[in-house]
């Protein structure tokens, strides 16, 4: 680095959604923006993701929900909120007056829940897209989670789509705990998803050794950071393969701008930032900045080259700078 500020076009495509810079929040790690904002202007990401909201409040699960573990934590709130009334009245509304392009994460138990929620957000200027969080129990099937299911996926998306207003675009959050995440994928793409969030935490557990007994209130918890970064990374890369049409929003791990990047290369258009928030409530704009060096210095004009870009052969690679800085 010398000092000059690099100049790359940042802007994405998320299906029809355009956006200044490619590093938003990830839902569930930034509430609704407003604790973040005594750090940085929630304005200046590419847009904030907010926790999952269902219908009505909720208290979510037993405590303790959060447990330490090696390079990540686990957590299990248990869908904590205010219930879509009062996210409307307040969340919503401090971030459509502050500025903030917003995505909302929607969960239900059933198929009805998810259409009612698209319904609600229909027409509010400060909504942006929809991500769909179906890593959650479809109280009408046994509690399975919908994501692990491509039938019960398919259903909920399709639901949402044909509800949702036509201009806003539905991403499907899927789960990693799946055989193939690409069958998933694919059911979703076929229900209509504009697009998918790749990945929801991990199913975990830690047992505590004086107690004897789950460290968690829940028992099971969802595991995230650093340490999944990889399973992250080949989520991604997957689904990109598989459906290259389809824009991904990608997530797990994130610190760096460098781990930005893999998942920009393996064909995220965007990435969130989630449990780094943590320990480093700016992480997304340093992230963003990182981001932007190594693009500049792997010689990439604009962001949307790098996209998908570590899936060429090395004949159709056009920044052969790329492979020079990658050899170190
Ligand atoms: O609320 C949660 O416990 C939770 C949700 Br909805 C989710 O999608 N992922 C996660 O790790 N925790």
């Amino acid at each position: 680095m010398d000092g000059v500020r690099p100049m790359v076009d940042m802007t994405t495509q998320l299906a029809t959604l355009t956006l200044p810079n490619p590093v938003l929040t990830a839902s569930g790690c930034a509430a609704a923006g407003r604790e973040l904002h005594q750090f940085f202007d929630v304005a200046a990401l590419g847009a904030v993701v907010t926790k999952s909201i269902m219908m009505r409040p909720r208290s979510g699960r037993a405590t303790p929900r959060m447990a330490e573990t090696p390079s990540g934590m686990l957590n299990s709130i248990g869908l904590q909120g205010p219930g879509i009334d009062a996210f409307i009245d307040t969340d919503l509304a401090w971030l459509a007056e502050h500025g903030a392009r917003t995505v909302v994460s929607i969960a239900g138990g059933h198929t009805d829940e998810y259409v009612e929620l698209a319904r609600r957000l229909n027409g509010h200027p400060a909504v942006s897209m929809l991500e769909v969080n179906i890593s959650c129990p479809n109280v009408e099937s046994r509690g399975q989670v919908f994501a692990c299911d491509a039938i019960a996926s398919s259903r909920v998306i399709g639901a949402v789509r044909r509800a949702a207003d036509p201009s806003l675009p539905v991403f499907a959050k899927l789960s990693p705990d799946v055989t193939d995440i690409t069958l998933i994928a694919r059911a979703c793409a076929d229900a209509g998803a504009d697009g998918f969030s790749l990945i929801n935490t991990l199913l975990g557990m830690v047992i505590d050794t004086d107690t004897m007994a789950p460290a968690l209130g829940g028992g099971t918890g969802g595991l995230s950071g650093p340490a999944i970064r990889p399973v992250a990374v080949r989520c991604v890369w997957q689904v990109r393969r598989a459906l290259p049409h389809l824009p991904i929003l990608g997530m797990g791990g994130i610190r760096s701008g460098l781990d930005a990047l893999q998942f920009v290369l393996a064909g995220a258009s965007a990435v969130s930032v989630g449990t780094a928030v943590f320990g480093d409530p700016s992480a997304p704009v340093r992230v963003l900045a990182e981001l932007e060096q190594a693009l500049d210095d792997r010689g990439f004009a604009a962001l949307a080259d790098a996209v998908g870009y570590a899936h060429r052969r090395p004949a159709d690679r056009l920044v052969p700078e790329a492979a020079e800085v990658a050899a170190g």
